[in-house]
């Protein structure tokens, strides 16, 4: 049986790239794709992830657009990560995936509880409209199978020294979020910064020779680009689609117990995902990533995008 999972997006080229897997992976079933406003604002997002799930032939999946800032704290967005648009690279057509009249909130809510709880929640951008859901309707903590995020991190950020983009963009979210006493997985950057888009897997991809390779392949060097202006990388780190990898197969990555607490009022340290591992603060509320199968990893990628085919009108 194929895991149910709700994607909850800021596309964003590696965003993208989770689509991407989510929806070539044959153990997955893709539910929904919600969006929220981080990498850039909540009208870019959107239209992205309409135009990620257009080029690749994804539809009756619903895309419903959600919250378009943080909870208490303006917008702070990526652009110098990923370009103007948020996906800046490929050239994109119009799209033709419509965007649901709904609330992405209210559509989580509505999908979990009429679910018999076999969905799975993979937020992949600033945690807004899963912690807005938990308030909203609580009910939804007991009824989700588990939540697999990307974001945090125990030894580094990238956004301040303490703080990973996602968290740091709404730490208030993200503290209801992990506290929400729901089964949770943090992929975080010290995962995630093992999975980097080497030239030798670009070649892989492209060697696929579809449409949807060369878009993934587009993404990838634009990425690449601005990672290396931004963050002296060779090769970029493609966050979110491991996230959707543990959900495929949960051996894709080694994972260690911890309580993580996330800051929200350090003068340093806001956005901070303060990982014990050692059981002084509480008591364990999180399985924390810590080592990636990095040839597992880009297997199932490239199997994805191979399944994929032919769709993708990129113009
Ligand atoms: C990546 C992101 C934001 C900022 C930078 N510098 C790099 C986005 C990615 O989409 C991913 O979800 C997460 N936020 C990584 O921090
Ligand atoms: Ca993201």
């Amino acid at each position: 049986m194929p895991r149910k999972i709700i994607l909850d997006c800021d596309p964003g080229h590696d965003d993208a790239m989770a689509i991407l897997l989510a929806h070539g992976n044959p153990e997955i079933e893709l539910v929904a794709i919600t969006t929220v406003a981080g990498n850039q604002t909540l009208d870019k997002t959107s239209l992205n992830a309409r135009r990620v799930a257009t080029i690749a032939g994804i539809d009756n999946v619903p895309v419903a657009a959600g919250c378009d800032r943080p909870l208490t704290r303006e917008l702070k967005t990526a652009g110098y990560i990923h370009g103007e648009s948020g996906l800046d690279g490929p050239s994109f057509g119009e799209p033709t995936v419509p965007l649901d009249p709904r609330h992405a909130v209210e559509m989580i809510i509505e999908l979990l509880m009429q679910s018999s709880g076999d969905i799975t929640l993979v937020p992949t951008g600033p945690l807004t409209n899963i912690a807005m859901a938990v308030r909203k309707d609580p009910r939804i903590v007991e009824k989700v199978q588990e939540i697999i995020l990307m974001g945090g991190a125990y030894t580094r950020g990238n956004t301040t020294p303490a703080a990973e983009f996602n968290i740091y963009v709404d730490p208030e979210a993200a503290a209801i979020v992990f506290m929400a006493g729901w089964p949770l997985t943090m992929v975080g950057l010290d995962l995630t910064h093992q999975a980097l888009a080497t030239p030798a897997v670009l070649q892989r991809i492209s060697g696929l020779g579809t449409p949807v390779s060369r878009v993934a392949v587009q993404l990838m060097e634009f990425f690449r680009e601005t990672y290396r202006r931004n963050s002296g990388f060779d090769s970029p780190p493609v966050h979110d689609p491991c996230a959707v990898a543990r959900v495929i197969d949960p051996t894709v990555m080694h994972c260690v117990d911890a309580f993580v607490a996330v800051e929200t009022r350090g003068e340093f340290s806001s956005g901070m995902t303060v990982t014990d591992f050692s059981g002084r603060l509480g008591p364990t509320n999180a399985q924390v990533a810590t080592k990636l199968d990095v040839d597992r990893f880009w297997d199932l990628m490239v199997d994805a995008i191979e399944r994929i085919g032919a769709p993708a009108r990129a113009s």
